[in-house]
C-alpha cells in the first residue's frame, strides 16, 4: 500500500472531457488505495471561489474527492496559481486539509519539502509581483465579494490575455530559478522537495538532495505523457507512475 502520491496540475475543466476522466480514473482506482493523497496546486484549470462549487461538473469533482476521503485517504490540498481561491468550504464539502506552500513532512523515513513550484520561478517578475497580490488576503476578499459572474468575466480577460503574452515569454524564465531552489533546499536541509507547476517532469539531483518535478495531466491535447504521479512507498522509495 502506497503511503502517499502526489499529483499536480490536472488543470480540470470542463473544457477537458479526457483529462477529467482520466483524473477520476486515477481516484477511484490509485488514489482509494493510499494512505494519503497530496493534491499540489493546479487541480482546476481556474477556480473562482467556493461559492462556484454549486456547478455540476465542480460537483463532480467534490464528490469523487469525497469518495476518496470518505474511503479513508487523507486528502491534502494545496493551493496553486490557477486555483488559489480554494477556500474552507471546499476543505470542509471535501474534507480535504489545507496546506501553506511550502509544506514539510516525514513520512515513510523521508524528508520531505512539498510546493506548487510556483513561487520558485523568481525569473519571472511580473508573474511574481502578480503572485504578491492575488495571494494577499485582503485584495482575496475584496475579489471574491464581486458576484460570481463579474469573476468569472475577470478570469477569463487574464487568460485571453496570457494567451497572447505568454507566446512572446521566454521558456528559460517558466521555469524554477537554481538560486530560489538552492535558497529553499538550504532552508530545509536534508529535505527532497516535490513541485509541479513547470510541467517538466523529472527527477534534478540538487546541493542538498533530489527534486521531483511532477507531471501535467493534459490528456485531451499534445502527443506526450497522459498525466502522473509521484508514489511514495513504504520503504521509503519515491517513483514516478505515468499514466
Ligand atoms: C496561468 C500563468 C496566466 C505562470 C485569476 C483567480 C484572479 C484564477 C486566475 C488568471 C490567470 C489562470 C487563472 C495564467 C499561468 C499566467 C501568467 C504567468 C507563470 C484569478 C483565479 F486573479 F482573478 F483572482 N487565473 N490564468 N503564468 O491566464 O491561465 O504560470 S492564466
Ligand atoms: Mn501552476
Amino acid at each position: 500500500k502506497a503511503v502517499a502520491l502526489f499529483v499536480s496540475d490536472v488543470h480540470l475543466s470542463d473544457a477537458l472531457p479526457l483529462t477529467t476522466a482520466t483524473f477520476l480514473h486515477f481516484l477511484s482506482t490509485q488514489a482509494i488505495q493510499a494512505e494519503r493523497l497530496y493534491l499540489l496546486g493546479d487541480l482546476f484549470e481556474y477556480w473562482a471561489g467556493d461559492d462556484d462549487s454549486d456547478a455540476p461538473y465542480n460537483q463532480d469533482i467534490i464528490t469523487a474527492l469525497r469518495a476518496v476521503s470518505d474511503a479513508g485517504v487523507a486528502l491534502y490540498w494545496m493551493a496553486g496559481n490557477r486555483d488559489f481561491l480554494v477556500g474552507e468550504s471546499f476543505a470542509h464539502q471535501t474534507s480535504a486539509q489545507l496546506l501553506n506552500d511550502p509544506h514539510e513532512l516525514h513520512l515513510a523515513g523521508q524528508h520531505l519539502l512539498i510546493s506548487h513550484g510556483d513561487a520558485l520561478c523568481t525569473d519571472d517578475v511580473s508573474y511574481m509581483a502578480f503572485r504578491a497580490m492575488v495571494r494577499n488576503p485582503a485584495w482575496q476578499q475584496q475579489f471574491l465579494n464581486k458576484p460570481l459572474q463579474e469573476r468569472k468575466a475577470i478570469i477569463l480577460g487574464m487568460r485571453q490575455a496570457s494567451n497572447s503574452e505568454q507566446r512572446n515569454k521566454s521558456m528559460a524564465i517558466m521555469d524554477v530559478n537554481q538560486n530560489a531552489v538552492a535558497q529553499l533546499c538550504e532552508q530545509y536541509q536534508g529535505a527532497n522537495l516535490i513541485h509541479g507547476h513547470t510541467h517538466r517532469t523529472a527527477t534534478h539531483h540538487e546541493t542538498h538532495g533530489l527534486r521531483y518535478v511532477l507531471p501535467d495531466w493534459d490528456c485531451d491535447h499534445g502527443t506526450k505523457e497522459r498525466g502522473g504521479y509521484l508514489r511514495l512507498e513504504p520503504s521509503g522509495k519515491l517513483q514516478f507512475i505515468y499514466l
